[in-house]
């Protein structure tokens, strides 16, 4: 069975950039669901529910055909929500990447500001509910990439190291209709040290 994963930080700790309600909310309840949905799904193919979340999505096309749609959505929903609570910390003035995410950001897309330009623009550019991600390849080149709904970089061979939820139950409560500063906020919010763990991690 597939379980909540406790916040790293307290509710309102991302204050004011999101707010605990919002917080709250979408770890107890909308994390929670995608959770129990998974669960109830995988009660046809109980094998499957003692597996890595991770795992199952790398192998979508793998999995019994009535339980691939549920491990899609609500397993994406899960995988995707524990890296996004990850990845954040309360924020930070002029907060900015250091060690490997410094250095694969300039390796990759010239400059940070040229990374956080291209990031935002394809933030706003998703259509309807889904994620902007940072990712790796498998030769460890970064991209940004954008997915629908609660599908996983995973699924096609990537491997997630930067997520922002942008479905309007991550910011809707106080930004509104306006995700750019929602977009913007995320950027004080980014925990560097924790992508550079990741990547370092990619590495073995
Ligand atoms: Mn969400």
């Amino acid at each position: 069975m597939f379980t909540l994963p406790e916040l790293p930080y307290k509710y309102d700790a991302l204050e004011p950039m999101i707010d605990e309600e919002t917080m709250r909310i979408h770890h107890t309840k909308h994390h929670q669901s995608y959770i129990d949905k998974l669960n109830q799904a995988l009660t046809v193919k109980p094998d499957l529910a003692t597996k890595n979340i991770e795992d199952l999505l790398s192998n979508l096309q793998d999995l019994p055909s009535e339980v691939q749609l549920a491990v899609r959505n609500h397993g994406g929903g899960h995988a995707n929500h524990c890296l996004f609570w990850q990845i954040l910390q309360p924020s930070q003035d002029n907060n900015l990447p250091t060690g490997i995410s410094a250095d694969l950001i300039a390796r990759d897309f010239v400059d940070f500001s040229t990374f956080k330009k291209d990031f935002t623009e394809t933030a706003l550019s998703v259509f309807g509910s889904g994620w902007v991600w940072l990712a790796q390849t498998q030769n460890g080149q970064l991209k940004i990439l954008k997915t629908s709904n609660q599908d996983s970089p995973l699924t096609d061979g990537l491997k997630p190291v930067l997520a922002l939820d942008v479905w309007e139950h991550a910011y809707y409560l106080k930004y509104q209709n306006r995700r750019i500063d929602y977009v913007d906020s995320f950027f004080n919010l980014i925990n560097w040290q924790k992508v550079s763990q990741i990547l370092d991690e990619n590495k073995n």
